[in-house]
């Protein structure tokens, strides 16, 4: 019988047609996954399908030219879409070929479907999850990196692997993370993406898994996989870090700087202290001066934090300011009020960090009155940027989970306990509709509205917000980003920077 090592196995990344620039981070939990098989000695190949408007062409080629059978993707809900399209690309051109999907919109769904089943009703998430189990020959939610040699095993017959609990034998737990392999970034074309911090050249890193807050916007907080905060030693991030500056300078284009995709880097503070302490350290040993980026939640801010944060090399911190209105705060479970959110934005600007306030509308009883007055805290705090999103019920999310379908309104309608206020979306086709969230500036859609909001009128809010708070602020105005298209021709070798194959096959 044919040994797991012995089973090669292309990931595929699906596009993101609907941001305005897809090469700025890969995507690391595949590459993780990735990893893993290669330490196992399995052939691993990655088709980074990132910014291809013709991917479904390049899929037909590869699978046409390729001896693999087995393909591995990994999909946010919005990439969805583009995942089926390969789906059947796929099946067409390697009928016999197992085709995995892993990554949040499994994991998301699949906690849906089981937060329905709880609570004993019929709702969104059972109705998205049933529609990946169509699709796909094998479902992995939660983490990757065990799960995944279940799912190639031929002597599994589950559909679902489930590995997105504390249960499970599959879930990485708390102090294990470091038994992981790097995500295997050698795998894709890294120098095609591009992101500079304080004009040094970045790459982007995840230290800590997980948040434990309960924000109703935010996906997965029904989910340990990503409601469990887990950290891995500072020693194995600090590694990760060198290792991939190293590499970069030996590829003779050097990174100096790196993004931080931690929901928030200070859930634990002595973690962060300890972290900002051991890059200090590490810079020195390099002998390069680096700049970093993160996230952080307003009322775990100190002014320690922002001294060290400030030392280690951090210039810009970005928090999840949402809202200037208490009432909104309260209703989406942000835990913070619009003088926390002051607070810790002086705390930011006394140590020398800009800040970049992260705003959304659209929450359960936004009204005109809620929008000004975030449109006023922006103007009255000044933040160094400013970024206004509508926001969006996506599988995994309170808004989307706790949702009730509202037969007068045809509509699904999330009913916050405490305040009453009310927030209603369009039912949505997760397989064919990628359009409904829109990441091209001066190209937005609401799916949302409120009790005193149209959707047409929420949009109307957002790009007047921006227009304002940006002038205000002296910001030049959001345009297009130049859109970043890598074209293939049919009946050419596919281009060596899409597709990198492992040395160890
Ligand atoms: C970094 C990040 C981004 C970055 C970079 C994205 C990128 N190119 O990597 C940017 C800013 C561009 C971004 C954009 C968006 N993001 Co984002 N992002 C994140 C964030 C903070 C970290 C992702 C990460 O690196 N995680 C760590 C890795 C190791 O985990 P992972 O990717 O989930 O992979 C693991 C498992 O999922 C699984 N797995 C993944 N793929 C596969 C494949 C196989 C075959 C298998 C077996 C397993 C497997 O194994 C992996 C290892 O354990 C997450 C939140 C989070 N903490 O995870 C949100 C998150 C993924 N983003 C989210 C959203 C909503 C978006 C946007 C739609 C937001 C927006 N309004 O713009 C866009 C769309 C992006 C897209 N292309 O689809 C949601 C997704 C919700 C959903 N229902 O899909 C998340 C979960 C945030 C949240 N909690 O709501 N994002």
């Amino acid at each position: 019988m044919e040994k797991i090592h012995d089973i090669p196995v292309c990931f595929i990344i699906p596009p993101s047609t609907f941001l305005a620039d897809e090469r700025v981070f890969p995507f690391l939990g595949p590459l993780k996954v990735a990893a893993e098989l290669k330490k196992n000695g399995n052939k691993v190949e990655v088709l980074d399908l990132s910014g291809y408007g013709n991917f479904e062409e390049i899929v037909e080629q590869y699978v046409k030219e390729t001896d693999i059978k087995n393909f591995a993707l990994t999909a946010t809900t919005p990439q969805i879409p583009a995942a089926a399209k390969i789906v059947n690309k796929l099946r067409e051109g390697a009928p016999e070929g197992k085709i995995i999907l892993g990554g949040p919109h499994t994991t998301l769904t699949y906690t849906g479907m089981t937060e329905d089943l709880k609570a004993g009703r019929l709702s969104r998430g059972t109705l998205a999850y049933r529609q990946l189990e169509g699709l796909f020959d094998k479902l992995v939610v939660g983490d990757g990196e065990l799960a995944i040699f279940r799912a190639l095993d031929p002597e599994c017959k589950l559909k679902t692997i489930d590995a997105g609990n504390l249960k499970s034998p599959l879930f990485m737990q708390k102090g294990t993370l470091e038994n992981f392999e790097f995500p295997a970034r050698d795998l894709i074309d890294l120098d095609s993406y591009h992101y500079y911090i304080d004009g040094h050249r970045a790459f982007s890193v995840i230290a800590q898994l997980g948040c434990p807050f309960e924000c109703g916007f935010c996906g997965g907080r029904d989910s340990q996989v990503f409601r469990v905060a887990r950290s891995r030693s500072i020693n194995h991030v600090i590694s990760e870090i060198e290792y991939e500056v190293g590499k970069s300078r030996e590829r003779g284009n050097p990174y100096s700087a790196a993004m931080f995709y931690d929901d928030e880097l200070n859930i634990s503070p002595k973690n962060l202290e300890n972290l900002c302490q051991e890059l200090i350290l590490m810079q020195e040993r390099l002998g390069v001066e680096m700049r970093f980026r993160g996230f952080v939640k307003a009322e775990l801010f100190t002014p320690t934090q922002a001294k060290l944060m400030y030392d280690a090399g951090f210039r810009m911190l970005l928090s999840g300011v949402e809202s200037g209105s208490d009432e909104m705060l309260k209703t989406m479970k942000k835990h913070t009020t619009s003088l926390i959110n002051s607070i810790c934005l002086n705390y930011a600007k006394d140590a020398g960090l800009k800040f970049k306030a992260l705003m959304s509308i659209g929450h359960p009883g936004e009204s005109e009155k809620t929008v000004r007055e975030s449109v006023d805290w922006v103007l009255k705090n000044k933040p160094d940027d400013v970024d206004w999103t509508i926001i969006t019920q996506y599988p995994g999310s309170p808004y989307f989970d706790k949702s009730i379908y509202d037969d007068q309104e045809q509509a699904w309608v999330y009913v916050e306990t405490k305040t009453g206020h009310k927030l209603w979306s369009r039912a949505i086709d997760y397989t064919v509709e990628a359009e409904y969230y829109k990441g091209v500036p001066g190209d937005y859609t609401s799916y949302v509205w409120t009790k005193y909001l149209s959707s047409e009128r929420l949009v109307e809010l957002r790009d007047g917000a921006e227009q304002v708070t940006r002038n205000a602020l002296k910001l030049p105005p959001i345009t297009e980003a130049a859109v970043l298209q890598f074209e293939h021709s049919m009946g050419q070798n596919l281009p060596r920077n899409i597709l990198r194959v492992s040395s160890i096959v």
